[in-house]
């Protein structure tokens, strides 16, 4: 299976970080090819937890060529700390490329992300504040800076200049904030300019060539396919294009070279930030899939919403992905646990959908249908089988694979590297 692409099934922390890490030793390359340090991927190893957010989670298996494609938006600073981190930590990063297409976040793409939140007040997407949303506008408003541009100070001053024109007067007129110097922006980006340079090449051409090469590649998506800027609940969606079609745009690498699509999906649902969300869970259920599965932001520490299953969103990641398999998260999480509702349709004002609707209102006032399975109290940790897991747990597992479209491959039974039971 030499080219594979990883997207997350649900609203994001499915583990993809886990499952990338887990598929690295049998891969050569590991592409990074949407979002930026808005991704938070826990990958633990042995004692060790390493919690990545720009760079791609191939990064931690040796002998594995991690890059950043040309659809990632780039803070070139937060680059260099996790690279300097890691590198303290005894982790070989010396192989990692970087798209010369990519695009930079700047100083004032953090800023304009956190003044435009607090402007929407209660209308707020609830971003992580990286400067992901104005970085990805500007790329698409034609006013970006590319990695190249850093090599190419004339340039760069010019494409800084132009980006600036603009943003000084809502800064300074709109949001009550000062404007922000061309040279203070140029300085603070030609400073990494000589140590990115032996990183960058065309990893288009790079990719295409190890390909060709009978080399193996994974496609790592950051967040999921329900904050995917055209597929997601827009506008509560993140602003790149998180499904497997970003893959192909994102490293320039055609759909045609794509095998496999896996799509991660957790054993329950959660989300960050505001949006709708059906199966949320206001009451204790809630509580206890917080505390149990841990379910706090990686990367701004925040309370994840957490709910149940939802089977028509499973099956809405599978046909928008073309899903070859989905991998099950923290069904270790569940242990305990009674009965457990699992969401097989909506009901919107008294009429039943048994797909996600595609009017964004009905979504919002989506109430899931449920249908319970019986709970099962034995700790799964252990099982490295199908078979040693208990009956209960093999039936969800089951009943689920039935309602979301495609099989389920790999069932995640706890955080550590090893904690997996693979299927198929
Ligand atoms: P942004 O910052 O513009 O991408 O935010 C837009 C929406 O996308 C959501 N989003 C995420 N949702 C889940 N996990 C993400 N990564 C971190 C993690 C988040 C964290 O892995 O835990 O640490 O808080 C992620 N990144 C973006 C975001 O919540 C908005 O709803
Ligand atoms: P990502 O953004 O999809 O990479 O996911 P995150 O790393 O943000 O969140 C997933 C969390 O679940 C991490 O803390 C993982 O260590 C943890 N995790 C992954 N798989 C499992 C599992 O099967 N069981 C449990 N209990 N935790 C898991
Ligand atoms: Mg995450």
């Amino acid at each position: 299976m030499p080219a594979i692409v990883l997207v997350g099934a649900q609203w994001g922390d499915e583990g993809k970080g886990k499952a990338t890490d887990l598929l690295g030793s049998r891969v050569d390359y590991v592409v990074k090819f949407n979002g930026g340090n808005n991704a938070g991927h826990t990958v633990v190893i042995g004692d060790e937890k390493y919690a990545l957010h720009l760079l791609p989670s191939g990064i931690l298996t040796p002998g594995v060529t991690p890059v950043i494609a040309n659809g990632v938006v780039v803070d070139i600073e937060v680059l260099f700390d996790e690279l300097t981190a890691l590198a303290a930590r005894g982790v070989d990063t010396s192989r990692l490329l970087v798209s010369a297409d990519a695009h930079v976040i700047t100083q004032y793409h953090r800023t304009l992300d956190k003044v435009t939140e607090r402007f929407l007040g209660k209308r707020q997407i609830g971003t992580t504040g990286r400067g992901i949303g104005p970085a990805y506008a500007d790329k698409i408003n034609r006013v970006g800076i590319r990695i190249q541009d850093l090599f190419d100070e004339n340039i760069l001053r010019q494409k800084v200049e132009g980006a600036l024109e603009l943003k000084n007067q809502m800064l300074v007129k709109i949001y009550n904030r000062r404007a922000i110097a061309v040279d203070e922006i140029v300085d603070d980006l030609l400073q990494y300019a000589d140590r990115l340079r032996p990183m960058v090449v065309d990893t288009s051409l790079e990719l295409n060539r190890a390909l060709d090469a009978g080399r193996t590649v994974l496609f790592e998506g950051g967040q999921a396919t329900m904050l995917d800027v055209d597929h997601g609940t827009y506008p509560f969606v993140t602003s790149s294009s998180a499904t497997s079609g970003g893959a192909a745009t994102g490293s320039g690498v055609a759909p045609n070279r794509f095998d496999r699509v896996i799509a991660i999906v957790k054993a329950y649902t959660t989300r960050v930030g505001s949006g709708p969300f059906p199966t949320e869970l206001f009451d204790e259920s809630g509580e206890f899939l917080r505390s149990a599965g841990f379910e706090f932001g990686t990367t701004t520490g925040r309370p994840r919403r957490t709910g149940w299953y939802d089977a028509p969103i499973a099956r809405y990641a599978a046909r928008i992905n073309g899903v070859t398999d989905f991998v099950m998260t923290k069904l270790d999480v569940l242990t305990g646990l009674e009965k457990i509702p699992v969401c097989v349709a909506y009901d919107v004002g008294g009429v039943r959908h048994d797909e996600v609707p595609v009017n964004q209102t009905d979504f919002h006032h989506a109430t899931p249908i449920y249908e319970e399975l019986p709970g099962w109290n034995d700790d799964i940790s252990g099982a490295r089988s199908f078979d040693e897991l208990p009956k209960a747990a093999q039936e969800y597992v089951l009943t689920v694979e039935q309602m979301s479209g495609a099989r389920i491959s790999a069932i995640g039974v706890g955080p550590s590297r090893d904690g997996i039971v693979v299927r198929h």
